[in-house]
């Protein structure tokens, strides 16, 4: 009878150690996160809520950098960077996104431009540059490569936000980002200058934060729809569109007006990657990160996000 008890209780002591706890960053309100898989480990770029409880802005002072292994213990490596790192640059650690290419980490980051004669102000578009994912991280190019006058197709100031790079098999790399219409243009190898036009588009329900990579062959673009916020996706043969409506990825999340899609493969599964308002005096502008399975259907689309409570398991470190 005691041997069947203690039994039990170790079966439970077992699943209570394999699950883990969503949301995966708790010490700290983060959002807008961009995750990285390199070596073995995830890096994941975030940027940091300090936002009071009654704050209806955000206050978003310095993006980031946490790692893992196993994707369930994390390491901060703390605020590796800050608007102010960039002189250009007033205040607000809007959505930000790295990459890396031949050893070196490209982290493009949209921020409110200093009212200057290069840009009149409004979101733009900087990149920082390591020599390792979690810094120490400088302005690669001591300008914006994206400035608010440089898109004109939508009127608001922060139509440049939410930068997404991602690079082809053929080597050649993109920069994606927008709000109320979707930009891209292609990057020069040294992913630091524009390789040509910008190009704007509008995918169905698009509001912000388009993430976009590629599977078997197939491009998929998964972004921030409508508002109060979904994730809504759209696949395309080449990646240069068209790009077709493929539906809804996760309904609006508890707590916040916003959410952020970051995908990746990591040990043979897909994750999703999402921010929601759930911690203990959390909102819109307080959020939080968390992590579920990604799963596709035999056809390339992307099965719906159903969350769950317990978030992923730990994978083999
Ligand atoms: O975090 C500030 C803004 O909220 C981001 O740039 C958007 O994607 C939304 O998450």
């Amino acid at each position: 009878m005691h041997k069947k008890i203690l039994l039990v209780l170790l079966g439970w002591l077992q699943i209570m150690h394999i699950k883990a706890q969503n949301p995966v960053i708790r010490h700290i309100f983060t959002a807008d996160p961009a995750p990285l898989v390199y070596h073995n480990t995830v890096y994941l770029y975030a940027g940091r809520d300090t936002a009071t409880v009654d704050a209806k802005t955000y206050e978003m002072p310095s993006w980031h950098v946490f790692s893992s292994r196993n994707m369930v213990d994390w390491k901060d490596h703390g605020p590796v960077l800050k608007p102010t790192d960039f002189s250009w640059a007033s205040r607000a650690a809007n959505a930000a996104h790295c990459i890396e290419r031949n050893g070196k980490f490209y982290w493009y980051i949209s921020v409110m431009h200093k009212n200057t004669e290069v840009s009149k102000g409004g979101v733009a578009i900087g990149v920082a540059v390591s020599d390792n994912p979690t810094g120490p991280f400088k302005d690669a190019i001591g300008k914006a490569l994206i400035t608010n006058e440089m898109t004109t197709d939508m009127k608001h100031s922060w139509d440049d936000l939410d930068p997404a790079a991602f690079i082809d098999d053929d080597g050649q790399a993109y920069l994606f980002w927008g709000n109320g219409s979707c930009k891209w243009a292609r990057l020069k190898e040294n992913m630091i200058e524009l390789d040509g036009p910008v190009h704007t588009f509008k995918p169905d329900h698009f509001t912000e934060a388009p993430w976009v990579y590629k599977r078997n062959d197939l491009y998929y673009l998964l972004y921030a729809a409508n508002f109060p916020e979904s994730i809504d996706y759209a696949t395309a043969t080449d990646i240069k569109g068209p790009w077709k409506y493929r539906g809804r990825v996760q309904d609006p999340v508890t707590n916040s007006t916003t959410t952020h899609p970051g995908v990746i493969d990591f040990k043979g599964k897909s994750y999703f990657f999402y921010h929601d308002g759930s911690m203990p005096t959390g909102s819109s502008y307080r959020r939080s990160i968390k992590v579920d399975y990604l799963r596709y259907n035999s056809d390339g689309t992307i099965r719906k996000i159903v969350e769950t409570a317990k978030g992923v398991r730990k994978v083999n470190q």
